[in-house]
């Protein structure tokens, strides 16, 4: 029996495959590559990553906290500076292990399918349920605790020890980020510079100004294209060197995610995934009252209805002002995400080369 009989309207599920997890990575594949690779002309590479301690504090989402690291343990003594006579009398070595707690959707990132779901009647039974991507199910394919008493996340004293509970109590399954890692993410990028054209006052971008956009720079989109957002959010954010107030952050371009336009765009464009150096892509909080609608359209329309991963707070002006200079806007990308089983989102290293 299918996992659906309903699909939402201008979905992709189905498309790739019955029990498809990559969405619209599918439309990487050899002759993408090659487009990518074809850009290479100078042997340039850009690191489009933060330093992952970055923003700084706690200000962009309450909820997600900059990564601790902690010594691991060697011969029950701290791995750290650990000279490793103590296991092997005589020898020289002096050795360093860790451990990260680390927020995956803290800086720099890919969000997985997992991320974002919704309550939608997918079985046709007359009633909505909390379904993702392809209508991979929350509570069978996506698990995790009912209760915050049990997600173990209380406090770090939590992951101290196996008995105090180490155990992982979430898990994404068919919506996780390992299929784009496995899939790997290198193919031909788009960098669409919002920031050249809009400064860095708060701008809500919808289908008719990125057009303009678009038309202005000579910018060609192509299915399999990855699309990158300069928005120079990320630049004014660093620039505060970790401790960003947050008075400072409802600057520089963010989409309309809901605007009917801009949405039609993104499907009809086939772009594969989009990235950008803001904080969620999208205008977000949503700056109206809610009515059986998601607060985060944009989310909804590539994560749940296309397969479209969204990446957030690249670093991305070094790339964007190079390839101004070079009257360029297309690169090879490589980002793939950690291949973290269960995850629902994952820091990356992205690499531009020009
Ligand atoms: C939220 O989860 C609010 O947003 P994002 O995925 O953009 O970080």
């Amino acid at each position: 029996m299918p996992r659906w009989r309903n699909r939402p309207e201008g979905s992709t599920w189905g498309d790739f495959g019955p029990d498809d997890r990559l969405g619209r990575l599918n439309t990487i594949g050899p002759e993408q590559v090659r487009r990518g690779v074809a850009e290479v002309r100078d042997g340039i590479t850009f690191c489009l990553s933060l330093p992952l301690d970055l923003p700084g504090r706690a200000v962009l989402n309450p909820n997600r906290l900059p990564p601790v690291l902690r010594p691991a343990l060697r011969s029950g003594a701290v791995g750290f500076n650990c000279d490793m006579t103590v296991a092997f009398p005589g020898a020289t070595d002096v050795m360093c292990d860790d451990l990260v707690v680390l927020h995956t959707q803290y800086s720099t990132q890919w969000d997985a399918f997992g991320h974002a779901g919704s309550h939608f009647d997918a079985d046709g039974d007359g009633v909505a349920e909390r379904v993702f991507y392809n209508g991979w199910r929350a509570g069978t394919d996506v698990v995790g605790p009912d209760r915050v008493d049990r997600a173990g996340v209380q406090s770090l004293r939590d992951l101290d020890g196996v008995a105090e509970g180490t155990a992982s109590t979430s898990h994404a399954g068919p919506v996780d980020i390992s299929h784009m890692a496995h899939h790997g993410v290198q193919g031909r990028a788009v960098l669409v510079d919002l920031e050249a054209h809009f400064g860095t006052e708060r701008t809500v971008v919808g289908g008719d100004a990125l057009a303009r956009v678009l038309d202005a720079d000579g910018i060609v989109v192509e299915p399999g294209d990855i699309l990158v957002l300069h928005t120079g959010f990320t630049r004014l954010v660093a620039a505060q060197h970790g401790r960003p107030d947050p008075d400072s952050l409802d600057v520089c371009a963010v989409l309309d995610g809901a605007d009917p336009g801009l949405q039609d765009w993104i499907r009809d464009s086939g772009v594969a995934a989009i990235a950008a150096d803001n904080y969620a892509v999208e205008a977000f909080p949503p700056a109206h009252e809610l009515h059986d609608e998601p607060a985060l359209p944009l989310h909804q329309l590539c994560l749940f209805r296309l397969g479209v991963h969204l990446g957030e707070l690249w670093w991305i002006s070094d790339l964007a002002a190079h390839l101004r200079a070079a009257g360029r806007s297309r690169f090879l990308l490589t980002a793939p995400p950690l291949r973290l089983p269960g995850a629902v989102g994952s820091p990356v290293t992205p690499i531009a080369t020009v």
